[in-house]
């Protein structure tokens, strides 16, 4: 499980700051903003940018956590792929005439981030919804587009990102495996 480096710690952490400025300039501001994390990383992922963006405007970012498991036989053999599950919801503020933005750190079908619509729309009406991503790697089968986006990482279906982030991994690095 040694793939090839695509990025390293600090590649990943310009990434996020590069995110964290184009969500501040098309939102302008945060004020209305909730950064909602999908799940195990991207839940870290929203917690650095919300951390960036309160360095750079001096002002806290509303934040939530989306649970929705994949139950995939093969991670990577799409054919095989049931829908995504929602788990659970936590965001602990209104999503009503708020901008929501799903965090996750891979993009791939879209069928997550599709889940993560419902769970949220389930809450309320949010005035609108953009998603933000580590990585896409391609293959969408959804008609979904991130709004910030990383880094575009062109895939086969055979292969893997690894993302492995400080908080649960022993170091910051994306790979292809
Ligand atoms: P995450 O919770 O940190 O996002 O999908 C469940 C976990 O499996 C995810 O961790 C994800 O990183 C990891 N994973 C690795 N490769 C794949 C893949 O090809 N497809 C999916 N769906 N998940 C993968
Ligand atoms: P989708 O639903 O778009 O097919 O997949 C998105 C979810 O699956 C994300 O939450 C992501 O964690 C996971 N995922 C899909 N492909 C990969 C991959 O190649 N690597 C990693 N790390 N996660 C992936
Ligand atoms: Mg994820």
């Amino acid at each position: 499980m040694s793939g090839k480096v695509i990025m390293d710690e600090k590649a990943i952490d310009r990434a996020l700051t590069r995110l964290s400025h184009e969500i501040i300039e098309r939102n302008k501001g945060v004020d209305r903003v909730v950064l909602a994390g999908v799940k195990t990383r991207g839940i870290y992922l929203a917690k650095r940018i919300a951390e960036k963006i309160q360095k750079i405007e001096g002002e806290t970012v509303q934040l939530g956590e989306i649970d929705i498991t994949l139950y995939r036989d093969d991670l990577t053999e799409k054919t095989k792929a049931k829908e995504p599950e929602l788990k659970g919801t936590d965001i602990p503020v209104t999503v009503e005439n708020q901008t929501v933005i799903i965090v996750d750190d891979v993009l791939y079908t879209g069928r997550t981030a599709r889940a993560a619509m419902d769970a949220i729309m389930d809450l309320g009406r949010p005035s609108r919804i953009q998603l933000a991503v580590l990585i896409d790697r391609g293959h969408r089968e959804l008609p979904i587009r991130p709004d910030f986006i990383g880094k575009n990482v062109p895939t086969s279906t055979n292969e893997v990102i690894s993302v492995k982030l400080k908080e649960v991994d022993e170091s910051d690095a994306v790979s292809i495996e």
